[in-house]
């Protein structure tokens, strides 16, 4: 016979939290959200960490460049999704990396026989409206100009060539090579200009700085930066291209990967991370998953993940638990994958993060999961229904909405994720995920202030000021229905409030 276990499995909103004695600093602008994202021994600092506890999971629907700029810009991370040819999802990673940057190196250059035309096309392929003009027409040239939109927006003869309008090199300002981003700012503040080429000893292009980053560094002061200065971004990768994704993704700028997968506890899952290990060392940081067992969690400790994803079944799209009734409540799987991590760290020192995947639908789920133990959360749902989510925005009956749809449907083909082979038709025998709408939530830094302060408020009632305090200090209990049902609005009729949630 199966072995039983008879306490059921729970999630999130079956437990309250009892609030402690709050003394006068426990306010919620005093509460420091960052916390860890790879692995790390005792009173290291991890490589790796994230500002706020908030990943997007590596879905068509949620982590495309746009979202993942955003979401860095607010201090957290998302995975590009891995269903899509390598040189789609490089091609993605590199948007990101290219889009916020200290020193950015030029990718719009033109020669200066180059036309209004040329810059016109220019402009519509890639976006920007300033362009350097060099003798070769390449980031690196020799410098001979600058072009900026003033110069060529309004201009009505398309033949005309950029070296007439451009603003020539010795009226240029320019910072040189070596200068410090701090440096480069003070010039673009001091000159009141957009923008400042950085040029070499002999006159040549290396990079840019740009007022706007300068701007946008003072809007989001908790934005997630590389050594470099550019934005941190992951990538999803699967356990069957893996050996041509990676090298592919590194290449690109990836800073951590993320083997997505329904179900981690796998021996591909195993040979994948190995894989990576052997093939970079420790220098290319991987996390694995999902698991919902402490046995779980053990086999991909053992094998070298550099952090652990947990859920299955929980997702707002997911249906795995009702097509093959594999999963677990997303609490208890929670609770007893981080006794796991928190054993394995007491016996040997090594701290694995914990990513609680799936089944967050309010902001009091991820205060939830991270006073159970959680480092960061991911979540899918929530984020699609943002502006810059990848989703079509609909329009039906006056209200808006964003489509959301699971990796596991026909729509997605996300056969990696799901272990299985394509029907002849090229679908799934039977689909884990369902395809539908979200409510559409506008711009995605608006969404994440309004849940960080609901999230900082819980901290801050429980009395604590960081996420480790929080764990430590959290009381949870078990509600039952009606208690939890008390807790929303009642009695009241017609109520035009907005519930809170
Ligand atoms: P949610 O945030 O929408 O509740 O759940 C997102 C998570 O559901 C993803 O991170 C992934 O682990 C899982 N997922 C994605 N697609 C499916 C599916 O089609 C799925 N079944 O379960």
């Amino acid at each position: 016979m199966a072995r039983i276990i008879n306490e059921p499995s729970r999630t999130f909103g079956e437990y309250l939290f009892d609030p402690n004695q709050k003394e006068g600093h426990y306010r919620p602008e005093n509460v420091n959200l960052r916390t860890p994202l790879v692995k790390h021994r005792k009173r290291e600092d991890p490589s790796l960490f994230l500002n706020i506890p908030l990943v997007s999971a590596c879905m068509q629907a949620v982590s495309g460049p746009e979202l993942a700029s955003a979401l860095a810009r607010c201090g957290g991370l998302s995975f590009i999704f891995q269903s899509q040819s390598i040189e789609d999802q490089v091609a993605m990673i590199r948007r990101v990396k290219g889009s916020k940057a200290g020193f950015v190196v030029s990718t719009s250059n033109l020669r200066p026989e180059n036309t209004i035309t040329d810059v016109l096309e220019l402009h519509e392929k890639t976006g920007h409206s300033t362009i350097p003009i060099t003798h070769d027409g390449t980031g690196a040239g020799y410098l001979l100009g600058i072009l900026t939109e003033h110069d060529w927006k309004f201009e009505e003869n398309r033949g005309r060539p950029v070296s007439e309008v451009m603003t020539k090199i010795e009226d240029v300002i320019f910072g040189p090579a070596g200068i410090s981003l701090h440096e480069a700012n003070s010039l673009l503040k001091k000159y009141k200009k957009s923008c400042l080429p950085i040029i070499d000893n002999e006159g040549n292009l290396q990079s840019l700085v740009f007022w706007k980053d300068l701007m946008s560094h003072l809007d989001n002061p908790d934005e997630l930066l590389d050594v470099e200065k550019r934005l941190v971004v992951g990538a999803g990768i699967n356990t069957w291209d893996y050996q041509d994704r990676v090298p592919a993704l590194i290449a690109a700028g990836a800073d951590v990967l993320c083997v997505d997968s329904a179900n981690g506890f796998t021996d591909h899952q195993k040979d994948v991370i190995r894989w990576i290990k052997r093939e970079f060392g420790n220098s290319v940081k991987v996390g694995g998953g999902n698991v919902v067992s402490a046995r779980g969690f053990k086999f991909l400790a053992g094998a070298g993940a550099d952090f652990i994803k947990v859920g299955i079944g929980g997702g707002s799209i997911c249906i795995t638990r009702e097509q093959k009734g594999i999963g677990k409540g997303q609490a208890t799987a929670l609770m007893e994958v981080v006794e796991a991590r928190d054993e394995i760290f007491h016996r040997t020192g090594i701290y694995i993060p914990v990513c609680s995947d799936g089944a967050i639908v309010y902001p009091v789920h991820v205060a939830m999961a991270l006073a159970l133990g959680a480092d960061f959360v991911m979540m899918g749902g929530w984020f699609a229904r943002f502006r810059e989510a990848p989703g079509r925005l609909i329009m039906d009956g006056g209200n808006y909405y964003k489509e959301y749809w699971g990796e596991a449907t026909n729509k997605a083909r996300n056969f990696s994720r799901y272990d299985v082979a394509p029907d002849k038709k090229g679908l799934f025998v039977f689909e884990e995920g369902v395809e539908g709408r979200v409510p559409f939530a506008g711009d995605l830094k608006d969404g994440v202030r309004d849940a960080l302060a609901k999230i900082r408020a819980t901290m801050c009632d429980c009395g604590a000021l960081d996420i480790r305090e929080f764990r430590e200090e959290a009381v949870i209990q078990l509600a039952s229905p009606l208690a939890i049902a008390e807790g929303g609005a009642n009695v009241i009729v017609n109520k035009n409030i907005f519930s809170g949630k």
